[in-house]
């Protein structure tokens, strides 16, 4: 309770930051898109990993809010960077289940659309696999968010319980590879990845590959088609002034 007070009032206070990790085009090298990652900082407490409150926050119900803030603050970077000229086209949110299940989450993504005048083709929620479990109720609401405009992508693909039948017939745009299977290839264990990657391509899906973080996962998951990547080998998680200093190096 005493850690769901604080991240009340850190939230009230604006005092999250949202980092983003840049997604790359793994041909090109360019950057694609930005993933947006909430970081707590507490003045007294110091830095609080997400994997510890975001749980709560779900818990509790102070996702909902959290989740909107989040939103709100990415649209709003992604249109500044856009109007600084910036060659940017995606970003990515976080979306926990809980948030797909408020009744008035669409609404919402609207409503920060609206607000920031951002072009829904340039924002994309990532959802996981949790989705499935209540898959009357989220096949309406992607297909809702899908008629707006925006992308989805299904996030720590391969871990879950989903099969690639039923996401098959769910609106999703991109699949994103968990971590543990880039991870794998340093093992030599490189079957799992070349199926996901195959069949993904097979049913349709974009494939994004999570936590890159050498040159010899880069050069397999190049030589199996991935098509976008994302991982320490190119970058962390940055502040919107480093990630600025990124984008004027590559401009
Ligand atoms: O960035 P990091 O590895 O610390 O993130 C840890 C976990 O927290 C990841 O599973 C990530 O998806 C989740 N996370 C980070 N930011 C958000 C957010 O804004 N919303 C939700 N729902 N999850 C987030
Ligand atoms: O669940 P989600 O995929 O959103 O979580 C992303 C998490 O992975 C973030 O906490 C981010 O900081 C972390 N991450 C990003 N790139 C790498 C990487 O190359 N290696 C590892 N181990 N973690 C990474
Ligand atoms: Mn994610
Ligand atoms: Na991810």
């Amino acid at each position: 309770a005493n850690i769901e007070n604080h991240l009340r009032k850190s939230l009230m206070m604006e005092q999250l930051q949202v980092h983003y990790q840049p997604i790359i085009e793994l041909d090109s090298g360019k950057i694609f898109g930005l993933e947006a990652l909430v970081r707590w900082e507490h003045p007294k407490m110091g830095i609080i990993s997400p994997e510890e409150f975001i749980p709560i926050a779900e818990e509790t119900g102070l996702i909902i809010d959290l989740g909107n803030y989040v939103l709100q603050k990415a649209c709003k970077q992604l249109k500044i960077w856009q109007e600084s000229d910036f060659d940017l086209i995606h970003v990515s949110v976080n979306i926990s289940t809980r948030q797909l299940e408020h009744n008035q989450f669409v609404e919402n993504v609207i409503k920060v659309l609206k607000e920031t005048k951002l072009n829904p083709m340039h924002l994309e929620l990532e959802v996981t696999e949790s989705i499935v479990q209540n898959i009357k109720h989220s096949q309406k609401i992607l297909n809702e968010l899908k008629n707006i405009g925006v992308n989805l992508s299904i996030d720590d693909f391969g871990t879950g319980y989903s099969s690639l039948n039923i996401l098959h017939h769910l609106p999703i745009d991109k699949l994103k590879i968990d971590k543990t299977f880039i991870n794998d290839i340093n093992t030599n264990d490189y079957a799992l990845v070349k199926t996901i990657i195959e069949m993904g391509h097979n049913l349709n899906f974009s494939l994004i590959a999570e936590g890159i973080e050498n040159e010899q996962q880069l050069n397999l998951l190049k030589q199996y088609k991935c098509q976008y990547g994302q991982g320490y080998y190119f970058s962390k998680p940055l502040p919107a002034n480093e990630i600025e200093k990124l984008l004027l190096k590559k401009k």
